[in-house]
């Protein structure tokens, strides 16, 4: 083959090879291979000298051109690969820094904690401390100082569950009542809301647990009169409506005389249903003025101090102001029923 053939023969297989290197290694490799130190067309060219001036003029001007078109093939190549490179690249770690979040969905307060809040706000703006109590309680504290004896029959009125060390899981907020007098100082106005339980049959208004809001006020000459006004604000203020109420007799231990408020039912308006049973009136408050035994055992002198209580059933209220016909859907997680708070 002349000399001319081979350098023609030489471009056509370095295109070929050139065209298929996938990589900067590969494409130095194959340029090696064939305009390198020791590269194809650089061998051919070593047989140069054979020949005579004016073929040397033509195959050395063949030759310089064959290695430059080798190199512009490898630099487009080159540049071929590495626009491939970096549009992979910014594919795979494609990041914009102008897309803004996807809103998360945001969670929200309980109803029952939104109405305890409120209720909150509502008598500290009356001068109510807010306090707290444990959710395990001794038996003296649930009862006993207040003026349940051992076997008194009032303590069937709210059944129990107890721990195995004698304990018992509280069944009112009225134990903080025992905290609030042996702790504070009075004159004082007290509300601790909190959770309670009791082993109940579970229906459209009972809960085995459930919320109260204990109120207690204690000071000189608190009479009936100042029960009756607190408990017509709170109720104005929740509702923001005028709500029917009625006083009937009540008996609790530790208060004396003792009432149970009830409010005309806000989810049949009185007509009877499930939640007011059929009667038209719920059971919501029970209070009275505390019972001078009561605190008496706290070492106070029922001649000198008076005060009233109350226990606010806070899940029925919320079922009242929210017209929901079901204690059970508070502790049942639906998220249906708790989005719409
Ligand atoms: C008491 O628990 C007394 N400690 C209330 C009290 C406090 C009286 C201070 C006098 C002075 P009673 O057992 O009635 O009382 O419960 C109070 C309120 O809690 C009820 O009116 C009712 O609204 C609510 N309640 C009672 N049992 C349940 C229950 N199983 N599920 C939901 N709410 C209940």
């Amino acid at each position: 083959m002349s000399i001319i053939k081979e350098i023609e023969s030489i471009i056509l297989e370095a295109e070929e090879a050139l065209s298929k290197a996938q990589s900067e290694e590969e494409l130095d490799t194959n340029k090696n291979n064939f305009i390198g130190k020791k590269g194809k067309l650089t061998q051919v060219l070593k047989g140069l000298a054979s020949l005579s001036v004016e073929e040397k003029k033509t195959v050395g001007k063949l030759a310089n051109e064959a290695q430059v078109k080798i190199e512009s093939i490898v630099e487009s190549k080159r540049n071929k690969i590495k626009e491939e490179f970096y549009e992979v690249k910014l594919k795979s770690e494609f990041f914009d820094v102008l897309r803004t979040e996807e809103p998360k969905e945001k969670g929200s307060l309980h109803p029952i904690s939104q109405i305890q809040y409120e209720i909150e706000d509502i008598f500290t703006s009356m001068g109510f401390s807010i306090m707290d109590g444990p959710e395990v309680e001794t038996d003296e504290n649930n009862f006993g100082a207040l003026n349940f004896t051992e076997d008194h029959p009032a303590r069937d009125m709210q059944d129990t569950f107890y721990t195995k060390d004698g304990n018992l899981l509280r069944t009112h907020t009225s134990a903080i009542q025992v905290r609030a007098l042996r702790n504070l100082k009075p004159p004082f106005r007290i509300i601790a809301p909190g959770r309670v339980f009791r082993y109940e049959e579970v229906d459209a208004s009972h809960e085995n647990t459930f919320y109260q809001v204990e109120g207690m006020v204690v000071g000189e000459g608190i009479s009936i009169a100042h029960l009756i006004y607190t408990m017509e604000t709170l109720l104005s203020r929740v509702f923001r409506k005028e709500v029917k109420t009625r006083l009937r007799p009540g008996y609790f231990p530790f208060v004396e005389p003792g009432f149970e408020l009830d409010i005309n039912c806000l989810v049949c308006e009185g007509k009877g249903c499930s939640v007011c049973k059929q009667s038209g009136w719920l059971e919501l408050l029970p209070c009275g003025l505390v019972h001078p035994n009561v605190l008496s055992h706290a070492g106070l002198d029922p001649k000198k101090w008076s005060g009233f209580a109350f226990g606010l059933g806070l899940d029925r209220l919320v079922m009242m102001r929210y017209n929901i016909h079901d204690i059970r859907y508070f502790q049942s997680g639906n998220l249906r029923f708790l989005k719409q708070f």
